[in-house]
């Protein structure tokens, strides 16, 4: 069975009727430019193949339940009870299981979004079922992917007419201050804003956006996904935020955005070792991502090998977001002949990607299995990507 037909059997299960419509939405990819998104830098991700679907049907009595296929029981609130869900801060409501905190924020800052334009729509009760082929944990955006088939699905259906940057800032605000994880907009905007065959070069300070094409003829990206699970809401993620934002204080710049290459001797003289190195990851990334689409255009994806593997270095060394699985998995990979590999996302496990040689993705797997085997890591799993379509109205 196809996801888009588990998430329709899944609506029929729970309401016994056929859904009004399904809408997709992607996971993501991200090719270079790591936690510069919630620095206001510059990202360069991807959509996946794989995909989340939400069937959804209208219903009259106000109410809004969500059932996925990865829980044993569907969660249902009135509408107007979900101010009092979220933010999670704030909340004084009863607890809302994580997974359903996603498609539920989503209903919730839509609603806020579209009270803010004024504007006439036709805000109803739904029943939603998701099903996903996205990866959970494997630092691909699982999380986005629900956020925008239900952003996408609800804006139909509830007829309030936002345009897909403001379906993904929706997205992130649900993640924000629905589920706690204090995240950018590069997932959500990567997930709505996907394209065949390119990426999407991202300003995150005004949301600019272009797809930048890959011309990956010959070439695999293969994703290492070390099946170490990792959470944005906690600890790591939240910390380095934090050192990026005391790091902007100290140059007196809104963000790190604002701070060049150029700056970092300064840098250096006004903070700390550890602070030095975090804002080093930022500054020397943004720089990386700019390279890179520069390289895309001129000489194509057989030369931004280099960017990749600085880019590593720099998450590992200087950011400290790696983990030895991570490590192993790209220094086998280069090993093997890879062109260029790098950890991917959020990091603290996740997944790694390797820009390959279509004719070497089996000995560059196999390399990368045996030093897992040879390390005692838990084997990892290992597919081949293309950057996809994002999130749309599929039936
Ligand atoms: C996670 C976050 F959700 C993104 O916003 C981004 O910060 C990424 O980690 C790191 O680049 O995916």
């Amino acid at each position: 069975m196809t996801t888009l037909d588990a998430a329709t059997a899944l609506f029929r299960e729970l309401t016994g009727r056929t859904p009004d419509g399904v809408w997709s939405a992607p996971g993501r990819v991200n090719l270079i430019g790591e936690h510069t998104d919630y620095n206001d830098g510059f990202v360069l991700p991807f959509a996946t193949p794989h995909r989340t679907y939400a069937a959804v049907g209208i219903r009259d009595d106000g109410r809004i339940r969500v059932a996925s296929t990865f829980a044993d029981e569907p969660v249902e609130f009135a509408l107007d009870e979900l101010p009092r869900l979220f933010p999670t801060a704030a909340g004084d409501g009863p607890a809302v299981p994580e997974w359903a905190a996603y498609p539920l924020g989503v209903a919730w800052a839509l609603q806020l979004a579209h009270a803010a334009t004024g504007e006439p729509a036709d805000i109803r009760g739904v029943d939603i079922a998701i099903s996903s082929d996205v990866p959970v944990g494997a630092g691909l955006s699982s999380s986005a992917a629900i956020e925008g088939a239900t952003a996408s699905a609800l804006n139909d259906l509830w007829r309030t007419g936002l345009d897909r940057p403001a379906l993904a800032s929706i997205g992130r605000r649900a993640e924000n201050e629905a589920v706690g994880a204090p995240t950018g907009i590069m997932d959500q905007m990567a997930s709505m804003l996907g394209e065949s065959d390119a990426a999407l070069f991202l300003d995150c300070r005004t949301l600019d956006a272009h797809a930048v094409p890959l011309g990956m003829t010959g070439l695999s990206l293969l994703v290492i996904d070390t099946r170490v699970s990792h959470a944005h809401s906690t600890g790591g993620y939240r910390e380095r935020r934090a050192s990026c934002e005391k790091g902007a204080a100290i140059m007196g710049v809104p963000a790190l955005r604002d701070v060049s290459v150029d700056d970092l001797p300064r840098a250096r003289e006004l903070m700390d070792d550890v602070a030095f190195r975090r804002v080093r990851h930022i500054v020397t990334e943004n720089q990386r991502v700019l390279d890179t689409v520069r390289t895309l255009r001129v000489s194509g994806a057989r030369a931004i090998g280099d960017l990749l593997v600085a880019s590593h270095a720099s998450m590992r060394d200087d950011f400290e977001i790696s983990i030895p699985e991570l490590d192993t998995a790209v220094g086998a990979a280069l090993d093997a002949g890879a062109l260029g590999a790098r950890m991917t996302g959020g990091g603290f496990g996740g997944a790694a990607i390797a820009l390959v040689e279509e004719g070497d993705v089996q000995a560059v797997s196999d390399a990368v299995t045996a030093a897992f085997a040879a390390s005692g890591f838990a084997a990892p799993h290992l597919f081949t990507v293309t950057p996809s379509a994002g999130a749309h109205h599929d039936a």
